[in-house]
């Protein structure tokens, strides 16, 4: 019985939906999601495993979620856009999604210029069906695109309403060569438990601050302890400025609460015991150039410098 499988990278330009697709096609939780660009800063493996059925193979599909492409000079957006090649390199299918009902634009032709480079086949996938009222537009929106580049195929989806998606899976099973399991059946993404509850804190920030508060905060965890029933988690929220940190904590504090409480609940869902949550907010002038700073918070590297190969954990 022969099984496909290999890696494949989604690649768009910052609220396509990127990694609202990550989450559908998985079924889990993994990436976080908001309506505000560079919500995702890492690059997130999500494995699909996919049984034989009547008509297809059997398969495993590693997808990559990526930081939106994006052009900035920030020491944070310089790694973003690191993380990305890195997701790039050694794909065997790149997933470039648009937003459907947006125009093509400077930044879509930005992102197929990546791919392009990459060297490597592309599927087009036209996100956000949902929002098209007049669905008789698809066809001409697929033949304009069809004269940009070969697209090994072009499939009109929703993400958020999961429309269209058994078909991408089987279109990109049938893509993927012959190959192993790379993967444990029973592992669904390569990210600790500990970075994703930092994510977690860091998308009820994204949901409860606005203008430039979400992107200057980023969340380091201090202490994690995990026991049968209670998870002990002692997280920083770090801003750049007196002012955002005044906004972070609320009057009297009531904003951090408002983010400790729902983070905790979503933590607790994700862990499946009782969780103790502590946070903390501490100003980092400047850290978003830093790149020491930057580094720091990339998991990867600190499990690195622990020691060991990065270590799998279950989510
Ligand atoms: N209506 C609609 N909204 C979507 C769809 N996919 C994603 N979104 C929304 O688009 C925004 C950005 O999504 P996200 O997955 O974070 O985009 P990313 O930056 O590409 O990872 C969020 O508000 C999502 O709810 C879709 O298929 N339909
Ligand atoms: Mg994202």
């Amino acid at each position: 019985m022969s099984f496909h499988s290999g890696f494949v990278c989604i690649l768009g330009r910052p609220n396509a939906g990127k990694s609202t697709l990550l989450n559908a096609l998985v079924g889990e939780k993994l990436a976080i999601i908001s309506p505000k660009p560079q919500t995702t800063r890492n690059r997130i493996l999500g494995i699909i495993n996919v049984p034989k059925q009547k008509q297809r193979e059997a398969g495993q599909i590693v997808l990559i979620d990526t930081p939106g492409v994006h052009q900035s000079g920030s020491s944070l957006g310089r790694k973003m856009m690191s993380e990305v090649r890195e997701a790039l390199e050694g794909c065997e299918l790149i997933l470039m999604i648009v937003d459907a009902k947006k125009k093509w634009g400077r930044d879509d032709a930005f992102v197929l210029d990546l791919a392009k480079k990459a060297g490597t086949p592309v599927f087009l996938l036209l996100n956000k069906i949902d929002l098209l009222a007049d669905k008789s537009k698809l066809l001409p929106l697929i033949a304009q695109f069809q004269t940009l580049h070969e697209f090994k195929e072009i499939v009109p989806i929703s993400a958020l309403k999961k429309k269209g998606l058994d078909e991408l899976l089987a279109c990109v099973l049938k893509a993927l060569p012959n190959g192993p399991r790379y993967f444990p059946e029973d592992q669904i993404t390569d990210q600790p438990v500990r970075f994703m509850a930092a994510e977690l804190i860091r998308e009820h920030v994204l949901m409860q601050t606005h203008e430039e508060v979400p992107h200057a905060v980023s969340v380091l965890i201090e202490q994690f302890e995990e026991s049968p029933r209670l998870t002990r988690i002692a997280a920083v929220i770090y801003c750049e400025r007196d002012g955002q940190k005044a906004i972070l904590l609320g009057k009297g504090g009531q904003m951090l609460k408002k983010i400790g409480t729902s983070a905790r609940l979503d933590i607790e869902k994700m862990v499946g015991t009782k969780v103790f949550l502590e946070l903390f907010v501490k100003i980092k002038a400047g850290w978003r150039d830093s790149r020491s700073f930057v580094e720091e918070l990339d998991w990867r590297r600190q499990l690195q410098q622990i020691g060991g190969p990065p270590e799998a954990e279950e989510s």
